[in-house]
């Protein structure tokens, strides 16, 4: 949590007044390669909603639990890793959709292992139950608390809902 100083702060000392107003850690939306395109291909699997619409799904869930939203898609792996290390200290909760990354990026699997936060692996498709058996070995599941696959765009506002959820249990 970080705070900040009160306005009736008569101390002399301007160091951040701990005791005044917090600010909430963020939930983390995190989306890999291609996602920025949901919505253009593959309507049969992956649904009409765009990553916009899915984006104002997340905010509108967060936004009823009181929680900020960091929302954001990369096609660059290091730039995932960075947003993880991110994570670490600004995040209450990940929900990550890793897309193709969760088949071969060990570095990707490292950088969520570090994170101390609730991490909720995201697919809109089942991966277990798709054209080819490879699209189910994803390698991250074993650091992530959870996974929700199959539930379509739906999935996204139930991680961060089940984020929230456990949040205020811990607050
Ligand atoms: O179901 C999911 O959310 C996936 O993580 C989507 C990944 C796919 O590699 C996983 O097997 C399952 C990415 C699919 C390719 O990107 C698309 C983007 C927009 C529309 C269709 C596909």
């Amino acid at each position: 949590m970080l705070s900040f100083a009160g306005k009736d702060d008569v101390s002399g000392d301007d160091r951040p007044d701990l005791g005044e107003q917090s600010v909430a850690k963020a939930v983390y939306v995190l989306n890999g390669p291609n996602l920025n395109l949901l919505g253009q291909r593959e309507p049969a699997i992956y649904g009409h909603n765009t990553l916009a619409d899915v984006e104002a799904m997340c905010r509108a869930a967060a936004d009823s639990a009181g929680l900020p939203l960091v929302f954001r898609q990369t096609n660059a792996e290091h730039v995932m890793i960075d947003w993880l290390h991110e994570a670490r200290t600004e995040a209450c909760g990940i929900a990550i959709n890793p897309a193709a990354f969760c088949y071969h990026s060990v570095p990707v699997l490292d950088a969520l292992k570090m994170c101390e936060c609730p991490i909720i692996e995201v697919h809109i498709s089942n991966i277990h139950r798709r054209e080819a058996e490879w699209r189910a070995n994803t390698i991250l599941t074993v650091a992530a608390t959870g996974m929700i696959s199959g539930l379509g765009v739906h999935g996204y506002t139930l991680a961060v809902q089940h984020i929230a959820h456990l949040t205020q249990r811990s607050a």
